[in-house]
């Protein structure tokens, strides 16, 4: 939590020129290894993305690493958004914010990638979920989830439910609900199947509520009536 917080305060904004980091490993690798904001490049030199990079606290540095690729906090950006924005990204770079399909695809695809999805609730509960494999296909593909290797960090495999899926919004329906579109049904946009265990990028609420399946839901800890605090997802390549 130090560490987060320091994170905060002191926020980086790094171009690696004339190295082109592709992730946060990569920015680690060249000796920055400081939470913060770095420029990556999972595209080429020509194509800069910023991104929240999570390099862990001094002395457990095999905790670090981790290029963020979603974090809901506090309830300041609105994550009910059309298929072009989910596509490119949106938000805070430095707060709540969604990386991009695109460039997830990007990066998956290059190599072999891990998840690990940190959440914690209004009373000061923290647990995780961590998949040892973790891809994003193609526009194409629909941004069809590939999510496996479930490792136990107290949170329950919620994703094992929407791996093989594809990507849907309120403009784009991919999901497994012929009636509805899942999007707009729960006012979130994900890998939905018929529709969720999990809606990562729902309405941000404030713990417990009475409306099934909205909010920022992780079924298997918190049930479908309880919007999380704050989650992260990040990515770092399996070596
Ligand atoms: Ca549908």
């Amino acid at each position: 939590m130090i560490c987060w917080i320091i994170a905060l305060v002191l926020p980086l904004v790094v171009n690696s020129d004339p190295l082109f980091p592709v992730n946060c490993e990569d920015i680690f690798n060249s000796g920055h290894e400081l939470s913060g904001v770095y420029t990556i490049y999972p595209m080429g030199h020509s194509v800069p993305v910023q991104a929240y990079c999570d390099m862990g606290c001094e002395d457990i540095h095999d905790e670090g690493r981790w290029t963020v690729i979603q974090r809901r906090m506090d309830g300041t950006v609105n994550f009910y958004r059309p298929w072009n924005q989910y596509k490119a990204g949106f938000g805070n770079t430095d707060g709540e914010h969604w990386l991009g399909l695109e460039w997830l695809h990007l990066l998956t695809s290059k190599k072999k990638y891990e998840l690990r999805v940190d959440m914690e609730d209004f009373e000061g509960g923290k647990v995780h979920a961590q998949y040892s494999s973790f891809s994003v296909a193609s526009e194409a593909e629909g941004y069809q989830l590939g999510v496996s290797g479930y490792i136990d960090g107290g949170a329950g495999d919620a994703l094992i439910h929407h791996n093989g899926r594809k990507f849907t919004t309120f403009d784009r329906d991919q999901d497994l609900s012929s009636s509805e579109n899942c999007a707009l049904l729960y006012f979130g946009a994900f890998w939905y199947n018929n529709c969720h265990h999990a809606n990562l990028n729902g309405l941000y609420m404030w713990g417990a509520h009475s409306r099934y399946g909205y909010g920022v839901i992780w079924n298997q800890w918190k049930g479908f009536h309880y919007s999380l605090k704050s989650i992260t997802m990040k990515i770092r390549p399996v070596s």
